[in-house]
């Protein structure tokens, strides 16, 4: 397996592109070797510019639930750019987009098509405050809600791998409304929400974290957050940018019966291409610009081939629940396997998953928040990722991120992942 052609991509990419990458996980910068540059993907695979086919467990961060380059969603991109690729103005696609979505997802009577999970959570949380008239948000720790920077504060993914709990360049006054509670502990969130009364205006939340690793909600956790707020009357924002349309069609607000008051979307809902969304109550929407004074606004949102890609998908997503089913028993499969692996082998491993969604974290104790997640050793993980790698299993290039499995996976990629696994505890 060489891997020459992405060498020398990744020399050439460093002197004009930040890291060499547009986006610092790519670069393998947890990992030690050169990034893998992949030239093409289908299925349940991805191929790099040197040969090399992978069992893909990246998925794109989550957009291609479906597998990779899904012939549906290529040709319902296709029939649209036939069309034009942008416009400016409204089009009919981003009606039945909105109108699909509404139909749905119980919590949403509104929504905003935006470009990124980003902008979305960045939008959120700005009709949040501009509904409450309130100023502080709180978050948890290992979350990670994009790069806005208010939301830069002790945020899991890149920014946790790179050890780095704040972001240079975020300024204190970015920050200085954005408190940090603790995942699946409510009486942090409590304490914020009493020591700041009358001052919070959302508490934002991955209903399931899958930035530090994944990392459930505790039982009562979820709901604990809706009493919370309801108390406080603060907003509840679920950030469903990965769970949204993962976790069921109605993600996990509709797997744990909890309702937030504002969601936000990604990945998924664009099927690979750039799409985020927001949404949630009618009275909270109604603020935003034009109908109301949250202004936010955007030159490719709701792009109408990005909107076919995206309402291809979830109407494929909604019309076979099969899919669901299958993506549960593969996790199931996979996950359980491993986990049951390291528990009789004794391993000082943990394997955390729901669905289709799962991480091995290296690491003796229990992960249920950011805390216990940093106790994972990330030099034995790049170690991992380098073994699997070599025998053809592309993971995320970094501990406290998620494996993502795919409707196109098969019973014989799950097998030779299994094996891959077993294989790097047995020849240590
Ligand atoms: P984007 O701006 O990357 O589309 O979405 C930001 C975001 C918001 N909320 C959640 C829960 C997310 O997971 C993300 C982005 N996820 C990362 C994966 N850990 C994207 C991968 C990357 O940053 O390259």
């Amino acid at each position: 397996m060489t891997a020459d052609r992405s060498k020398e991509l990744f020399e050439r990419a460093v002197t004009c592109i930040p890291g060499g990458v547009n986006s610092p996980v790519r670069a393998y910068g947890a990992i030690g070797i050169a990034p893998r540059f992949i030239a093409s993907t289908a299925g349940s695979h991805i191929y790099d510019v040197d040969g090399n086919a992978y069992i893909d467990y990246i998925d794109s961060w989550g957009p291609c639930i479906l597998g990779h380059n899904d012939e549906r969603i290529r040709e319902a991109v296709v029939r649209a750019s036939e069309r034009g690729l942008s416009f400016g103005c409204a089009t009919e696609i981003e009606v039945e987009m909105a109108e699909f979505i509404c139909a749905h997802i119980p919590s949403i009577e509104m929504i905003r098509m935006v470009s990124s999970g980003t902008e979305a959570v960045m939008s959120a949380i700005r009709a949040a405050r501009g509904y409450t008239g309130r100023e502080k948000i709180i978050k948890f720790a290992g979350c990670y809600h994009g790069h806005s920077d208010a939301m830069l504060v002790s945020a899991g993914s890149g920014v946790m791998t790179s050890g780095v709990p704040d972001s240079a360049g975020v300024t204190p006054g970015c920050t200085k409304d954005t408190m940090t509670a603790v995942y699946n502990d409510l009486d942090s969130v409590k304490q914020l929400l009493e020591e700041n009364p009358g001052q919070v205006a959302a508490v934002i939340v991955e209903p399931v974290g899958a930035n530090m690793g994944v990392v459930l909600p505790a039982d009562g956790f979820l709901p604990g957050l809706r009493r919370l707020c309801d108390e406080h009357q603060a907003l509840l924002i679920f950030d469903e940018v990965i769970t949204g349309f993962r976790l069921g069609f109605t993600g996990a607000q509709g797997l744990y019966g909890v309702t937030p008051d504002l969601t936000t979307y990604g990945k998924i809902i664009g099927a690979g291409m750039p799409v985020g969304a927001y949404g949630g109550r009618r009275d909270v929407m109604e603020m935003v610009a034009p109908v109301g004074p949250v202004y936010q606004a955007g030159t490719l949102s709701g792009n109408p081939i990005a909107m076919a890609a995206g309402l291809t998908q979830l109407q494929i997503l909604q019309s076979d629940p099969a899919i669901y089913r299958k993506l549960s028993e593969m996790g199931d499969t996979l996950y359980g396997r491993m986990a049951a692996y390291v528990k009789d082998q004794q391993i000082p491993c943990q394997v955390t998953h729901i669905q289709s969604l799962g991480c091995l974290f290296f690491t003796e104790h229990p992960v249920t928040d950011y805390a216990s997640a940093k106790t994972a050793d990330t030099a034995r993980y790049a170690a991992y990722f380098r073994h699997m790698l070599g025998s053809g299993i592309h993971l995320a290039p970094a501990q406290f991120e998620a494996m993502f499995l795919s409707a196109a996976h098969t019973e014989s990629d799950l097998e030779a992942t299994f094996k891959a696994f077993r294989g790097f505890f047995e020849k240590q």
